[in-house]
């Protein structure tokens, strides 16, 4: 199977959870996400085959098929865990890469670790790719394998794709190892990014530092051509919408909304990540009440915070943090029985994340950086009945496409404040109004076509 696929993708992790049964057996769950619903179509359509890490440490797993897909599994040893995963892509590239929100930790271990790790995923692309084949590389934990791949496999059509922003000149020249990650990239055939300026941020590095002839999008490297463009990721329109036509998730939304018990909901979906502005979101919801702008019962807060990177330090700080704020809010606004935020550390699936979703009048997605941010167009995708009002950052790739939202800073308070009294007090024909609007963008910008458009740029 693994010396002979047209179609390879290549993503630090695959799209099944290894699961633990009660007596030691092993079964495999296919990870939610838009990401593999896009690709998994593909997949099948074109002998594909899917690289990554199955999420168990110092494991040789041999190649299996899931799900009509076939899955090589890639090694990791815990220490790799440690030093390429949690230390190199997360506790250097993710704070490098969103604006330097923490600093970004800069160790040689972990940049070893991360050419280490890197290698092994380009030779294991090598050996399972079709003679001219295309592969698709996910991702910041992956950024160097393009041009180690191209160094074994010249024949084949590469394509990467960045999900998360990439940063401008002036941050990305603090990492050391800043060559290497651009040449790494340039071993592609196809860039992509969330956005416009993401593709022009890195072309510019490229033209100032390697010398490459850059025209348009194109940039000209050692006789080739490489393509920078942005692709903006979207959602399974389809699947949210199968979700929304189910009475069950409606009745659940009924029973949310009952059980909180306030005339007005909002609601904030997450990783627990320092990018996502959660603490921002809660002081101005804390300060509405404080200065009566709302009284409590008038409305609620639910927060989830879906658990992640808990071995990094930065994350472990950030859950402190949280969890001392809605504290401290529902200590001075609370009354017995009737918290003001409800706040949930734990993940949900997606029949309660849709119920959630039907059950807010105000969805608050404040980010100080996204590449995309999926919560939003999620919410918009299921909003079939033209309800409830989108509170976005500008700093949210998803801005972009989701002009009708309420639009914020979030690093300005006052600003947000009055964003989330304007969506919470907006009549119910504007809201419709807005919300048809974006529903439009979503509905003929799915998770299909991005994939559809990456794929046919990459065969040009
Ligand atoms: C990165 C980039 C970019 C959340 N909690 C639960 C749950 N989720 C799902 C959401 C959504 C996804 O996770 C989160 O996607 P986001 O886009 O919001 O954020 P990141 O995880 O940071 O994703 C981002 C994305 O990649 C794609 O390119 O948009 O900018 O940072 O789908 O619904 N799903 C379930 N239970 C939960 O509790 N099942």
């Amino acid at each position: 199977m693994a010396s002979e696929s047209e179609f390879v993708v290549v993503a630090n992790r695959l799209p099944v959870d290894k699961v633990a049964g009660p007596n030691g057996t092993a079964s495999w769950r296919r990870s939610p996400g838009g990401l593999v619903s896009a690709i998994a179509p593909v997949m099948r359509n074109r002998k594909g085959v899917w690289l990554g890490w199955a999420g168990v440490t110092d494991q040789k797993l041999d190649p299996f098929t899931e799900d009509g897909m076939d899955l090589v599994p890639i090694p990791q040893s815990a220490n790799e865990v440690a030093l390429f995963y949690e230390g190199f892509s997360n506790a250097t590239l993710w704070p490098l890469y969103h604006d330097v929100i923490a600093p970004p930790v800069y160790k040689r271990t972990y940049w070893d670790a991360y050419v280490r790790v890197n290698r092994r995923f380009a030779e294991a692309a090598a050996e399972a790719a079709a003679p001219g084949a295309l592969v698709w590389v996910q991702d910041y934990q992956l950024q160097l394998v393009p041009a180690m791949l191209r160094a074994l496999r010249p024949d084949l059509r590469i394509g990467f794709f960045l999900h998360i922003p990439f940063p401008p000149l002036e941050l990305f020249q603090q990492l050391p190892w800043r060559r290497q990650i651009i040449e790494g990239l340039l071993g592609a055939d196809l860039v992509g990014f969330q956005q416009p300026g993401a593709a022009a941020n890195f072309l510019r590095l490229a033209r100032r530092h390697h010398g490459v002839r850059v025209q348009g999008s194109f940039a000209e490297v050692a006789g080739r051509t490489v393509r920078a463009h942005a692709f903006p990721i979207s959602v399974d329109v389809n699947e949210l919408a199968d979700l929304v036509s189910r009475p069950k998730v409606w009745r659940r939304a009924g029973e949310l909304r009952n059980d909180l018990g306030a005339p007005k909901i909002m609601l904030g979906v997450d990783r627990l990540d320092y990018t996502k502005g959660i603490s921002q979101r809660l002081q101005a919801f804390g300060e509405l009440l404080r200065d009566g702008d709302l009284k409590p019962g008038e409305a609620v807060f639910v927060q989830i915070a879906t658990p992640s990177r808990e071995r990094v330090e930065q994350y472990r700080l950030l859950r402190d943090e949280i969890e001392q704020q809605v504290g401290r809010i529902n200590g001075e606004y609370a009354s017995i029985g009737s918290p003001v935020i409800h706040y949930m550390h734990s993940s949900y699936d997606r029949d309660e994340l849709t119920a959630l979703y039907l059950a807010a009048d105000v969805m608050v997605v404040t980010p100080l950086r996204d590449g995309m941010n999926l919560v939003a167009k999620e919410y918009v995708a299921t909003r079939q009945d033209l309800h409830g009002a989108l509170v976005l950052s500008e700093f949210a790739g998803a801005a972009d496409e989701l002009k009708q939202a309420y639009l914020v800073n979030p690093y300005d308070i006052d600003g947000l404040k009055l964003a989330l009294l304007a969506a919470l007090r907006a009549d119910p024909a504007q809201q419709a109004r807005r919300m048809r609007a974006m529903r439009r963008q979503v509905t003929t910008h799915d998770v299909d076509r991005w994939a559809l458009e990456f794929l046919a740029a990459l065969e040009e």
